[in-house]
């Protein structure tokens, strides 16, 4: 370790007299190097020259610092604040607070915008050319100016702007899954960013970076802790240190919120009960929630995890989720606080397939949740596989708000020892169409709320950030994070734009770089899902840690966490029947995609062995054998590690050496773990098949005993 450490600094010594430094991964994607084309640079020096705001407020403060901390990184110059209107001039502000931009008559414009929206506007202003931001209020001011230097960033023309931008959903949201000691569930890059010891008397200034490069992604909230809540959170101790939080987030747009544990007025509160239809229970939390508003006025709400993996709820006490959920809406609507109640529950009753009960416990209270109660709902009806179909909640509840819960974190996904860009995954769902309005009703379409009455948006995703320097444990794992507040923003966005604009701000713009890479980008999810469950299947991970392969898990504290209960694999075939004649889960989607999945021949192949048990004879659309095609996705998927490799060789000479060797270390760990996988997987199932590895493809190195008892490093 200490012989690696001296061989950085060496390199690093040795590189500096040349201009490329080491990037240690702490500025992210606002790293605002200065533009190395000439000639753009003129150009931007030109139409960037001075700023003028109308009248001050903490987020208008927050904007221009941003905006000359930026432009003196890209342009090597400092952009001065003006009050005049000359030529080169950056022209912000709302119609209410800036008398120059009411003059410009943007009012129609603006009006579709909403209180987070912007334009960006090239205008000629009595001759002179300038450049406007405008917007309702001031938080699409600091999105507007966010948005400029990402195109300077990203070496865009800036001579004739015309950019309109509002989100398509109202919250988006981070969830952290920090425990108040520090460490944090599912998180593989240290420990919580939250220094809950220190606070709120010491205030590191790693929060205000952290608000700075969710305001830059439009992210506008962020749950601080693990969602399995610890109820001292609720405490005046620990309020008062979310308070110190929330005042640093605020000049940023960033909303606090908390993840309650439901049985809070008993275990803080000293109550016999936390039944929601208690009338002393009803008064903790409305007494808690005014208690945390006198503090923090703008707090956003709370979020729940009720009945679902031990945790309490208001099943508890025989009410339903409606109840418990409609009780803390309550608590919080006086002060415009919302509820977001998570669909993600299951039991352990292994007779009822586990993808059927999110959809069973929550389709029959459509319609019955308050109107500031939001259902969050994982984008799969398991749990955050490599590949999963779609929630079929998305659509099944007109009459609700729902919101959409990614996982950023890559707990099933290699955590953060693997290359996976996640974007990807996030598009898949977020296209796929439910048909809940007859064709086009994409989830996407649900999620902006087209067909429900429910009044909320929103997406939220359980954050990969932990307090490694780099904040993500890895450089690659930042862009899962700007890729999930880019779809949070416009669940419509491609990734491909997405992987582009973050590669350009993260390493650099030269096209010979950023096209091998971004296409690395876009094929990394496939290889995972290749190497690890492909053609449907699921949850095979190593028991409880989720660290690498463990198909063969047949004991487990409930009957579906054993790896057996998925994958179904038997001397005749693999794969967990959910059609007709299985548990029927196709019924939960609707015509046609229910029929699609229900059909053998017609069920997209990437999902075969999610709705079917299929033999091992079967004909697949290459013309192979299921089992000779399952062989060919697990190899395949190794090849795609080893061709990432090369690609980032080829990039070699676009990044400073410590970043170059830093992930090429990481690909070939990457590699070797593929490669368990895949040697696990195909030896394990072959026990079943009792067919061979097809010709031409390498033989494992090492009998199925050895990958059984072999342990994953963490991390
Ligand atoms: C599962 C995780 C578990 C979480 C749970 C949840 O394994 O640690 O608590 O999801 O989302 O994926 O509540």
């Amino acid at each position: 370790m200490q012989y690696k450490i001296l061989v950085s600094y060496i390199v690093l010594f040795c590189m500096l007299p040349f201009g490329v430094k080491a990037d240690d991964g702490y500025r992210l994607w606002l790293k605002y190097e200065k533009v190395n084309n000439t000639a753009l640079l003129n150009t931007y020096r030109q139409t960037f020259q001075s700023y003028k705001v109308g009248t001050k407020s903490p987020i208008i403060n927050a904007a221009t610092s941003e905006l000359t901390r930026g432009l003196k990184g890209l342009l090597g110059s400092d952009i001065k604040e003006t009050s005049a209107g000359t030529e080169g001039t950056l022209l912000i502000g709302t119609p209410q607070n800036a008398p120059f931009i009411k003059s410009l008559k943007l009012d129609k414009q603006l009006k579709t915008l909403g209180n987070e929206g912007f334009l960006i506007q090239t205008v000629t202003v009595k001759g002179k050319k300038c450049t406007v931001i405008a917007a309702n209020k001031d938080a699409g001011l600091l999105y507007g100016v966010f948005h400029l230097l990402k195109l300077v960033q990203t070496h865009q023309s800036v001579a004739n702007l015309s950019v309109v931008s509002a989100p398509k959903l109202d919250v988006r949201l981070l969830n952290h899954w920090d425990n108040l000691d520090g460490t944090i569930e599912r998180g593989y890059a240290g420990k919580s960013i939250w220094k809950w010891d220190e606070l709120p008397q010491t205030v590191d200034s790693r929060y205000t970076d952290y608000a700075r490069a969710n305001a830059s992604i439009g992210i506008n909230g962020t749950v601080l802790n693990n969602v399995n809540s610890n109820p001292k959170i609720l405490t005046e101790e620990y309020l008062s240190k979310v308070k110190a939080l929330a005042d640093v987030f605020r000049p940023y747009g960033l909303k606090v919120y908390l993840s309650v544990s439901f049985s809070a007025p008993i275990t803080i509160g000293g109550l016999k009960t936390a039944d929601p239809l208690d009338a002393g229970v009803k008064d903790w939390w409305k007494k808690k929630a005014d208690e945390i508003y006198k503090q923090i006025p703008d707090f956003g709400g709370f979020l729940v995890k009720a009945n679902s993996e031990g945790q309490p709820g208001p099943q508890d006490y025989k009410r339903t989720h409606a109840d418990g959920a409609n009780m803390l809406a309550e608590a919080v609507k006086p002060h415009n606080g919302i509820i977001m109640w998570r669909a993600f529950v299951y039991n352990s009753n292994p007779t009822v397939d586990r993808t059927l009960q999110a959809y069973d416990s929550f389709k029959p209270f459509d319609g019955k949740f308050n109107d500031n109660v939001i259902v969050q709902i994982k984008n799969g009806p398991i749990d955050f596989q490599p590949r999963e179909p779609f929630s079929p909640l998305f659509g099944a509840m007109p009459n609700t708000s729902l919101m959409m819960e990614f996982q950023v974190t890559q707990e099933y996904l290699g955590f953060s020892k693997h290359l996976v860009f996640l974007s990807t995954l996030f598009e898949e769902v977020l296209q796929s169409d439910t048909y809940a309005k007859g064709k086009g009703s994409t989830v996407s379409n649900v999620l902006q709320g087209n067909y429900t009455t429910g009044r909320l948006t929103g997406m939220a995703g359980v954050s990969n950030i932990g307090n490694s320097r780099n904040w993500c444990g890895y450089t690659f794992g930042q862009a899962n994070w700007y890729a999930l507040g880019r779809m949070a923003w416009n669940p419509d966005q491609s990734s491909e734009a997405i992987a582009g604009d973050w590669l350009k701000m993260t390493f650099s713009n030269e096209k010979e770089f950023v096209d091998p890479v971004k296409k690395m980008l876009m094929e990394s999810r496939e290889n995972t899902v290749d190497y690890m469950t492909p053609l449907g299947l699921n949850h095979i991970m190593a028991y409880n840690t989720h660290n690498g392969p463990g198909p063969w898990v047949d004991t487990a504290a409930q009957p579906n966490w054993k790896s057996t209960y998925y994958h179904n694999a038997s001397a005749e075939g693999i794969g967990f029947d959910r059609s007709s004649t299985g548990s029927n889960a196709v019924a939960q989607y609707f015509p046609p995609v229910r029929d699609t999945y229900n059909n053998i021949e017609a069920c997209p192949e990437n999902l075969l062995l999610w709705f079917h048990n299929v033999k091992w004879t079967y004909k697949t659309k290459s013309g192979r054998s299921l089992w000779d095609e399952l062989c060919q996705h697990y190899y395949a998927g190794v090849e795609g590690v080893r061709a990432m490799q090369k690609t980032w060789e080829g990039a070699k000479s676009h990044v400073d050496a410590e970043t170059y060797a830093d992930v090429m270390e990481m690909l070939k760990l990457h590699e070797e773990e593929a490669v368990i996988w895949r040697n696990s997987c195909v030896l394990y199932f072959q026990t079943f098949s009792k067919m061979p590895i097809p010709a031409g493809l390498e033989a494992p190195d090492k009998p199925l005993s050895y990958y059984k008892t072999l342990e994953l490093k963490y991390p």
